[in-house]
């Protein structure tokens, strides 16, 4: 997979090449190109923002200086063009698949009160366009959002996971959110390990484990509970 990130602070996309995803890079699974928007300005000031029409605070970032970013690096094919932005839609696991599951993403990270609507409605004409959003508060720029979604995604794509099992009981990968771990020592400041997780019974082990986290859900996210499909739950799980 291919991911393009067009910010005015490119160095603090660097933690994306650490640890796992860092493998990722050197092992080719994944190319990460991060980009100046600056780079596009013509101006002595590299000016990338404006005040906005129709008045209030802050500042909006200009279309034209975007536009040319855009049209070079969009020119060799049609990328899902992705704007982090506290007004987007959420962005879930669900999410994170589908984006895991295509060729090559370009991220646009605003700053200030966001970018100028055109750049993302004109790319719309050539480009599927999501604005998309990480949760229900408000962080200075879209670079800590493109971090936890390129770090969603790529731990998604093939190879990057030693242990693929791992994605697949992820927490949302049932809708449930996951329960709890423990591993050695038996017994620790006078807390035990739940007997069942040494009993050798995996049919019983299973169990458990599916009731913890439905014991969790129920008690942190009863909303994921009423987004179950039809039939996700079976009549041991309901008589929890
Ligand atoms: Cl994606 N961007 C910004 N700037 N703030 C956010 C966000 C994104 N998601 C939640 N808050």
């Amino acid at each position: 997979m291919r991911i393009d990130v067009v910010t005015i602070f490119p160095e603090y996309l660097d933690p994306l090449r650490q640890a796992l995803l860092g493998r990722a890079i050197d092992r080719g699974l994944l190319t990460l190109d991060v980009h100046d928007l600056r780079a596009w300005t013509h101006d002595v000031h590299k000016a990338v923002d404006d005040s906005p029409y129709g008045g209030g605070p802050g500042m909006v970032m200009k279309p034209q200086v975007w536009g040319e970013a855009l049209d070079e690096l969009c020119a060799s094919g049609t990328p899902r063009l992705v704007v982090p932005t506290p007004a987007g839609r959420p962005f879930t696991q669900a999410v994170a698949r589908e984006y895991a599951a295509q060729p090559w993403l370009v991220f646009a990270c605003g700053r200030y009160e966001g970018i100028d609507q055109r750049v993302l409605d004109d790319a719309a004409r050539r480009m599927p366009v999501d604005e998309v959003s990480i949760g229900d508060y408000v962080l200075v720029g879209g670079e800590v959002a493109v971090m936890v979604m390129v770090e969603a995604v790529a731990r998604l794509l093939p190879g990057v996971l030693g242990n693929p099992a791992s994605a697949e009981q992820d927490s949302f990968s049932d809708g449930l959110l996951e329960g709890p771990s423990y591993t050695r020592p038996e017994v620790w400041r006078d807390l035990a390990v739940p007997d069942v997780l040494r009993s050798g019974n995996h049919g019983a082990i299973d169990r458990w484990r599916r009731d913890q986290a439905l014991a969790r859900t129920f008690h942190r996210r009863p909303d994921l509970l009423d987004a179950l499909p039809e039939g996700a739950l079976d009549k041991h799980d309901r008589a929890q």
